[in-house]
């Protein structure tokens, strides 16, 4: 590796190297030094927003430090990286983390102290990195935590949106989408102005000549768009190790911006192709579990694949290695099929670029790639119309055609005259227009196909993908049960419990390996730590309550049993289910004499979630809620007995508030339809029990945890199909307690019926496809046992210890170890000692 500066000079240079802070008063020199050159600001003007930056600043240059090492040592060592490409990463909050794992936070805490200020203050002034919409963004998140806590030399790829999720408002009961703006400032983030790549998009594919006499397909003409490199670092756990996320934003290419028009007075014009360019990275697609086919999206995918891998062919090159030496130094995983054009990106720039034969390079491309399936659900799983690629990227789609004939010759030969079956597995599907299927595209082009949980990866391999199965063969499909990092999600999100737990099990050990909670169990009966335990459970719901009564000014009782489920609103997740089960309970507590209402424990049903803003069931999903919200925490005849609350704005840093003060959290969706859900993981280990469906995680949660420890009920994946089957046909009586809620709403109780309506005739009349009428008798009478349950705290809190205590499955350390043992076959990388 070759150094900037001549060898008679580097020692000066070492020797005015940067150090970074260990101590308070270091820490406290940079943030003020930072405060007073960075920011400009003074002893008389820092207000916290200014001591948020400050240490920001102060964390960020001992990060950076870290950074460079872990980078040249990387580049040294020569091994292979992984670079996990994801259209979304839900970072949350980044000054907390980077506090906790480098070990400083104490050292924090004391110095801003001093200086004036309190430390959670400062903390939540920051504004979430919201580059993403829920679990699969999310799940991006711990993975890089979990990479570089455990030393893996990997890299994340991303765009750089200026605008995040939106910003959630609840206006008179409806959602309202403001834009999240967040670069503001933003103090994490490293701007690589020197990093550029220019993407081509549009023009023609024509043939050339070689030299050598080959026929080359060069692809022309069209507009070119500049990529520029924005990193971030990211903080192992206990580790030196700081890896990277680099994330794209778009700009006119230099060559691009039109002096002539300029000169001749078209200001606007020469502006506008300016900001068209800009356009590609400016606004995250809000969409969960959605496809929506827009060229825009098209665009952003194509423009972050090729930005992506020309660094990283870049990088390769560098090593002068042989291109068959490629997957040997390169591991790429593609979060869901939105980076799929990588694959194709790739192979066109080995054969069209470097005059590798087609074989060959096909080779290299699929043994690079992992896919990693994240749903089934046929809304989601993405299709790109011909005619839009073939204006796009024609010599992409040409690149298509060629990789789907020489399939389709493969499988033509292995299973002769079995015409279904091609037109079933082809990458082109033959409708109007003719469509490109992208789960098949990447299927093809990687060597290993993953779901993210056990039931689901089943279900890839039985449906969406079963062709694929019987023509490969099962090895090239796996699964790997998604995880969370403990580092944010307990440490972090719960420091009591985390600091009660290592004080039982001996350390903070059990951060880095999960499985250590196990020594817990011997504490199941043991009554001070339950006390404390219980105590612990107590302030955080304190604390939610709290942060409920600024934010909606609903008065709710700790003491209740908080009821949550906080994630994305969609039909499949049946946030329904849960409203209309809310409602029967508020009718049976309306019936109810005095007497039976001292038996009932109290309740506070708690929502939240975004909606995207064309999902218009969603929206009226969170219009009821807050409906009957409205006239249940008014009725003063019910007082504690329930109190619904919808809380604004889910994100990640809310979700840190959240998840440790549930009693009990649902994750109801459909038998079949939630891939894996992470929040279910979050919230058992935190101490809260869950009411779930036989679906994704929550069957493998039931195995670790054992079937006492949560309550399950509804419908299994095998049977979907043939409720779905006798609701279309007419053999369905509706539940009785359900026909009382609907005539309830019907009949006005909450307001106009006729907002309500559209949702109503989704059940009633229209198939009831995500099966609420069919689960709802098995969800009312789980609730009454939940109920029962919650009166008997003794025997609730072991229950808690003993879900904590078995948890150590669900570690996204453990992922990562999956998959760098069964897809990516790379070798950790850790610091010298
Ligand atoms: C799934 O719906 C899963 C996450 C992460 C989501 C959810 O169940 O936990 O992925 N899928 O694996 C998704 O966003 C596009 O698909």
């Amino acid at each position: 590796v070759e150094s900037s500066i001549p060898e008679p000079q580097r020692d000066a240079w070492k020797k005015h190297s940067a150090q970074g802070f260990k101590t308070k008063e270091e820490f406290q020199d940079e943030t003020v030094r930072h405060i007073e050159t960075s920011l400009a600001r003074s002893l008389f003007n820092c207000d916290e927003l200014a001591a948020y930056s400050g240490a920001s600043l102060a964390f960020r240059d001992r990060l950076i430090i870290e950074w460079n090492k872990t980078q040249q040592r990387q580049t040294f060592a020569g091994q292979k990286r992984v670079y996990y490409f994801s259209l979304e990463f839900l970072m949350g909050r980044a000054l907390d983390n980077a506090m906790l794992n480098v070990g400083l936070k104490d050292v924090a805490r004391d110095g801003l102290s001093e200086l004036g200020f309190r430390i959670e203050d400062v903390i939540s002034q920051e504004h979430d990195a919201a580059l993403g919409n829920g679990g699969l963004g999310r799940l991006a998140a711990c993975f890089l935590d979990s990479m570089a806590t455990m030393n893996y030399p990997a890299w994340g790829y991303a765009l750089r949106y200026k605008y995040g999720i939106f910003k959630q408002e609840i206006v008179d009961g409806y959602q309202v989408e403001i834009p999240d703006y967040w670069l503001d400032f933003n103090p994490w983030e490293f701007p690589r102005h020197d990093i550029t790549v220019d993407i081509q998009f549009y023009g023609s594919v024509n043939k050339h000549q070689n030299e050598d006499g080959k026929t080359l397909s060069v692809w022309e003409g069209g507009e070119i768009v500049q990529a520029v490199a924005y990193d971030a670092p990211i903080p192992g756990y206990e580790t030196s190790t700081t890896n990277n996320l680099r994330l794209w934003s778009s700009k006119a290419s230099s060559g691009e911006f039109d002096f002539q028009k300029f000169n001749a007075g078209e200001y606007e014009g020469s502006v506008a192709d300016q900001q068209r360019a800009e356009t590609i990275s400016a606004v995250l697609y809000p969409n969960d579990n959605l496809d929506r086919g827009k060229e825009l999206r098209l665009k952003q995918q194509y423009f972050w694949c090729a930005a992506s891998l020309f660094d990283i062919v870049r990088r390769f090159k560098k090593t002068k290695k042989p291109w068959s030496a490629f997957p040997d130094q390169v591991a790429i995983q593609l979060n869901d099929t939105h980076p799929t054009l990588a694959i194709v990106e790739l192979q066109r720039i080995l054969i069209d670029l470097e005059g590798l034969e087609w074989d060959d390079a096909w080779h290299i491309v699929v043994n690079t790639f992992g896919y990693t399936n994240h749903t089934v659900m046929p809304e989601a799983l993405e299709k790109w119309s011909v005619p839009l690629l073939q204006h796009l990227l024609p010599r992409h789609l040409l690149i298509i055609y060629d990789i789907n004939m020489k399939f389709l010759q493969m499988v033509e030969k292995q299973f002769p005259k079995d015409r279904d079956l091609l037109g079933r597995v082809s990458i082109i599907e033959e409708s109007q227009p003719k469509m490109v299927r992208m789960a098949f595209l990447a299927t093809i082009g990687s060597h290993k196909v993953n779901g993210v949980a056990e039931l689901h990866s089943d279900l890839v391999k039985t449906t969406i993908l079963k062709d694929f199965v019987k023509i490969y063969g099962p090895d090239k499909f796996t699964n790997v049960t998604n995880g969370i990092t403990p580092r944010r999600w307990l440490h972090q999100a719960n420091p009591r419990l985390s600091e009660l737990i290592a004080s039982k099990v001996g350390s903070y050990e059990f951060l880095k390996d999960l499985t250590l909670l196990n020594k817990l169990e011997h504490y199941v009966d043991d009554k001070d730590f339950k006390k404390e335990w219980q105590d612990i459970k107590y302030a955080n719901k304190v604390r939610l309550a709290q942060h409920i009564m600024n934010t909606t000014g609903v008065k709710v009782n700790p003491k209740a049993l908080f009821d949550i489920q906080v994630k994305r609103i969609h039909e499949y997740k049946r946030q329904q289910l849960n409203i209309l089960g809310v409602i029967h309970r508020y009718l049976t507590i309306k019936a109810m004499s005095a007497e039976e209402r001292k038996k009932l424990a109290p309740r506070v049903s708690i929502f939240g979630g975004k909606a995207a803003p064309g999902y218009w069931m969603a929206k009226t999903i969170i219009h009821l809620v807050c409906s009957v919200g409205e006239v249940v925490n008014n009725d003063k005849d019910v007082g504690d007995l329930l109190k619904v609350i919808y809380i604004e704005d889910y994100n990640v840093s809310k979700a840190e508030i959240i998840t440790p003060a549930s009693d009990i959290s649902e994750h109801i969706s459909t038998a079949g339809t939630e891939a894996s859900g992470t929040s279910n993981m979050k919230f058992v280990l935190n101490g809260g029990l869950i009411i779930g469906t036989c679906d994704g995680a929550n069957i493998e949660i039931t195995r670790e945890i054992g079937e006492n420890n949560i309550f399950l009920f509804g419908n299994l994946a095998e049977d979907v199909e043939d409720l779905r089957h006798a609701h279309t046909y007419g053999k369905f009586q509706l539940d009785e307690d359900l026909k009382k809620v609907f005539d309830a709403i019907k009949g006005g109780l909450f307001g106009d019926a006729g907002h309500f309506s559209a949702l109503c005739n989704s059940i009633v009349d229209h198939g009831d496809y995500y099966l609420v009428s069919d689960d709802f008798n098995s969800y009312v009478k789980t609730h009454a046992l939940v109920d029962e349950a919650y009166k008997d705290q003794d025997e609730w809190v072991s229950k808690c210890i003993t879900s904590v205590s078995r948890m150590g499955f669900f570690s996204s350390d453990r992922c990562i170890q999956e998959y760098a043992d069964m897809i990516w076959n790379v070798e950790p990388l850790p610091p010298k000692p």
